[in-house]
């Protein structure tokens, strides 16, 4: 039950700031919470958005899904709006759980398949109808990939990670083959070795 991961975020071409943020937080006693969080526009606004989600992901981590999502919505009326891909594993039990809002993507290189999709939403604006929270079995050295619309979603289709490559270079890699110029762009990569 080791836990490793790597995460870029970078802004698109001309920006300074990234309205992307990314969350990895491990918390008593088994738990792990990951986000990928893209606010909506760029720079500073759209950066505003992600941190206010980003925020309450850190301070809630072990509160359910459902709940996070929703405070989040909350929080967002008065920003530009975010969307937010939440993972949370239990690393004694080997489970996922995955609530995505938006155009926010993910993909697991799993044993056995993990296929979590996202729902159209915006959080601070309108969450889809009916939250769609997935939840799956995981094993040892499956590795979970969280990235925004700045990669490519040639990137899930080629698929293909080297299990060789700590999770950091698999992050790097995705970033450099896949990432767009024209939009923030952040991946993040954990694997429960
Ligand atoms: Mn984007």
């Amino acid at each position: 039950m080791t836990i490793l991961w790597g995460a870029v975020n970078r802004p698109k071409q001309t920006q300074e700031i990234s309205g992307d943020t990314y969350v990895v937080k491990e918390f008593a006693p088994d738990g792990l919470m990951v986000a990928v969080i893209d606010g909506l526009g760029g720079g500073e606004e759209a950066a505003r958005a992600a941190l206010g989600a980003a925020e309450i992901v850190q301070n809630h981590p072990d509160y359910p899904l459902e709940d996070i999502i929703r405070r989040a919505h909350s929080a967002l009326h008065n920003t530009r709006g975010a969307v937010i891909a939440l993972l949370r594993l239990n690393l004694k039990e080997h489970k996922a759980s995955y609530i995505g809002v938006g155009n926010i993507g993910i993909y697991v290189q799993s044993a056995q398949p993990i296929k979590p999709i996202s729902k159209n939403g915006i959080l601070g604006y309108r969450l889809p109808p009916a939250l769609l929270q997935l939840h799956y079995p995981y094993n040892s050295g499956d590795t979970f990939v969280l990235y925004s619309d700045g990669i490519s979603s040639r990137f899930a289709l080629d698929g293909k990670i080297d299990p060789s490559l700590a999770p950091q270079a698999v992050a790097e890699s995705i970033l450099a083959n896949y990432g767009k110029t024209i939009d923030d762009a952040t991946v993040v990569v954990v694997r429960d070795d």
